[in-house]
C-alpha cells in the first residue's frame, strides 16, 4: 500500500480553502461538509497528475457540475426520469465539495482521496465521486473495503483494464488502479466486471482477470450482444456482493465522450450506457460510484460533461429506487 504519512509542511496546507476552483453544488445541493443523515454525498477529485496521456482531468469536477440541472428544492432531491418512468423524491443529498489536494504528492493525494470517501462512508452515506484520473478509485476502493470489512466488488464501464502489470516498484498511475486495489485486498475480482474493453493492449491484462475470476465484456462482445443480455451477465457476476460502479467515460466512443485523455475508438452510445445502468443495477448492493476521467479541454460543446452529469442522475434512479425497495420490504 501507499505512504500514509502526510508531511507536516503539507498538514498546514490542507485546512486553506481550494482557490482554483469556485464550486458550483451539483444539482443545487447544499454544500456543506456537516452530515445530517443524507442519503448520497458528492465529492470532487481533481485529480489528474497519473494520467498517461492528456492531462486535464482535474477540471472533471468543475465541468461535470458545470452541466447538473437544479433538481433540489426545500424538501430534497425531486426529479422525474422518463427513461426509468421513475420518479426520485426519496433521497436527501449533498455536495461536500472538492478534495483539497496538493499537486506533486500522490501518495499523499491517495491518502486524502481515502480520508474523505471514508469519511462519507462513516456517515453511512453513499458517496458519488466526480474525478479526476482513474487512480483515485484504488484508494477509494480501500475506503469501501475497511467500510465493509471486506474486499469490495465493481462494475468497471472502461475501454481499458487498468490491471497494468505488475513491476517491482508498484507505481501508481491511471493505468493501475485495480492491480493495486487487488493486491492490497481491496478488490473482490470474483464478483466484479469490466465492460467495453478494447483497442491496442498487451494480453496480460486480459490474462490478470481470467486468472481471479473478473469477468470481461470486450467492445466487440458487447456490440453482438444486446443490452439485456449485458445487464443479465453483470447481476450474474455480481451477485450479492456489495459493489461499486466505476465508469471511465472512455467507456463511451470518442464521438459521444470526446473530452477524455485517452479516447479509444470503437466505443459506445450514451443510451447504450445509460441503459446498461438502468436495466443492470436496481436491485444490487450498490455501495457508491464514480465517474472519471472527464476533461473540459478536448471537450467541444461540453458534451462530455453533459453525459458525465446525467450519468449522475441515472445513479440517483438506482439509489431511489433500491430504498424504495427496501421500505417496501
Ligand atoms: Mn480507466
Amino acid at each position: 500500500m501507499w505512504n500514509e504519512s502526510i508531511p507536516e509542511s503539507v498538514k498546514k496546507m490542507l485546512g486553506e480553502k481550494s482557490t482554483n476552483l469556485d464550486i458550483k453544488a451539483y444539482g443545487g445541493l447544499p454544500l456543506k461538509e456537516t452530515f445530517e443523515h443524507e442519503d448520497f454525498c458528492i465529492l470532487g477529485v481533481p485529480y489528474d497528475t497519473s494520467t498517461t496521456r492528456r492531462a486535464g482531468t482535474r477540471f472533471g469536477p468543475r465541468s461535470i457540475r458545470k452541466q447538473s440541472y437544479n433538481f433540489t428544492t426545500d424538501t430534497g432531491v425531486c426529479f422525474y426520469s422518463q427513461d426509468a418512468d421513475h420518479l426520485v423524491n426519496n433521497l436527501k443529498g449533498m455536495d461536500i465539495g472538492d478534495v483539497k489536494l496538493r499537486s506533486g504528492y500522490t501518495e499523499v493525494s491517495l491518502q486524502l482521496i481515502y480520508q474523505n470517501v471514508k469519511n462519507i462512508l462513516d456517515h453511512a452515506t453513499v458517496p458519488i465521486v466526480l474525478g479526476g484520473d482513474h487512480i483515485i478509485t484504488y484508494p477509494e476502493l480501500r475506503a469501501y473495503s475497511e467500510a465493509y470489512n471486506r474486499p469490495i466488488a465493481m462494475i468497471h464501464f472502461d475501454s481499458h483494464n487498468d490491471t497494468t502489470e505488475q513491476s517491482a516498484d508498484r507505481f501508481y498511475n491511471h493505468g493501475t488502479p485495480f492491480r493495486r486495489a487487488f493486491e492490497d485486498g481491496f478488490l473482490d475480482t470474483a464478483h466484479s466486471i469490466q465492460i467495453g474493453i478494447r483497442g491496442y493492449m498487451d494480453k496480460h491484462r486480459l490474462a490478470f482477470a481470467n486468472e481471479h475470476g473478473m469477468k470481461v465484456i470486450t467492445a466487440r462482445e458487447l456490440h453482438k450482444m444486446s443490452i439485456e443480455e449485458c445487464a443479465a451477465q453483470i447481476r450474474t457476476q455480481v451477485g450479492d456482493a456489495p459493489v461499486i460502479v466505476t465508469f471511465d467515460v472512455d467507456f463511451l466512443d470518442p464521438i459521444y465522450a470526446p473530452g477524455t485523455g485517452t479516447p479509444v475508438a470503437g466505443g459506445f452510445s450514451s443510451y447504450e450506457a445509460y441503459e446498461i445502468i438502468r436495466q443492470a443495477l436496481p436491485g444490487l448492493d450498490v455501495k457508491g460510484f464514480d465517474i472519471v476521467e472527464v476533461t473540459e479541454d478536448y471537450d467541444p460543446a461540453e458534451l462530455t460533461a453533459l453525459f458525465a452529469s446525467h450519468l449522475v442522475m441515472q445513479y440517483l434512479v438506482v439509489l431511489s429506487k433500491n430504498k424504495a425497495d427496501k421500505e417496501v420490504k
